[in-house]
């Protein structure tokens, strides 16, 4: 099936090589797309290089920084015009394990609309992260599956590989989120439905090289969202029960 690796990046110059060459040795059949917000540190120069040795390689610039929801969802649109079957989620700052992509690529082709590396199933780890970090993410993901009703381990992963199928069933474009509450909202909708979601265990490391663009106004919006997320279903409950449905 045709694959494209969706990558989007905001100042990750001192990353974006190497994690293009990882790509292209371990997936060497799949295409990059690198979603660049007008990094001032020339992370789109970069790719522009590599895209003169790799074909498939590219770069699609925009303006400013739109946020990384936006990002993946202009990232999503363009590989699915360009003949995506399968579009993968991967993070610039090497703490995804690029080894694992063919598994990711190979649990879709095998039948499942989402598929997860997940930091929390067993086998599962994150290294390097302070422990204020790993807690603020192990109980963001209680929250989230919790208050949602969703059986997944790590709905804010950013690893991942839909069919371009299932993200058109989802209607991709509709969602608002940009921080961790993308990864939330987007798994809720395929959920609801009734996408086949399929999580393996990763190692997730700490970046080593650049700035972590995480920030309160990430956490709050994925807070505020999980919770209005349970209110329109809680609405939609009560509407389908008063209608005897
Ligand atoms: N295009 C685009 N990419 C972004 C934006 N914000 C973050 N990214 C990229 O999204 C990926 C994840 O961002 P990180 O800063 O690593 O955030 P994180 O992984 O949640 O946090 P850390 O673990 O602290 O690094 C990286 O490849 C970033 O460069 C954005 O506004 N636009
Ligand atoms: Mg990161």
């Amino acid at each position: 099936m045709r694959v494209v690796v969706v990558v989007p990046t905001y100042n990750e110059n001192d990353n974006i090589e190497v994690v293009c060459r990882r790509i292209m040795a371990v997936a060497p059949a799949a295409s990059v797309l690198v979603v660049d917000d007008a990094s001032p540190d020339g992370t789109a120069a970069t790719v522009e290089r590599l895209a003169a040795e790799f074909d498939s390689i590219s770069v699609l610039r925009r303006s400013g920084k739109l946020g990384l929801g936006s990002a993946y969802r202009t990232g999503f649109r363009a590989a699915i015009e360009a003949g995506a079957e399968i579009c993968v989620q991967i993070d610039a700052d090497l703490s995804h394990d690029t080894e694992l992509l063919p598994a990711l690529i190979t649990n879709v082709e095998l039948g499942a609309d989402l598929a997860i590396g997940s930091r929390y199933v067993p086998g599962g780890r994150t290294l390097d992260w302070p422990s204020r970090r790993r807690r603020l993410s192990r109980w963001g993901n209680r929250y989230a599956a919790g208050v949602l009703g969703l059986a997944v381990n790590d709905a804010t992963s950013g690893f991942r590989a839909y069919s371009a199928a299932a993200l058109e069933r989802m209607e991709f474009e509709t969602l608002r989120a940009e921080g961790y509450g993308f990864q939330v909202e987007m798994t809720y909708r395929l959920v609801r439905i009734g996408g086949k979601i399929v999580e393996f265990p990763i190692t997730f490391r700490d970046r080593v090289e650049g700035a972590s663009k995480m920030s309160g106004s990430i956490v709050r919006e994925a807070t505020v969202l999980v919770a209005r997320l349970w209110v329109s279903d809680f609405r939609g409950r009560r509407k389908r029960r008063a209608e005897g449905r």
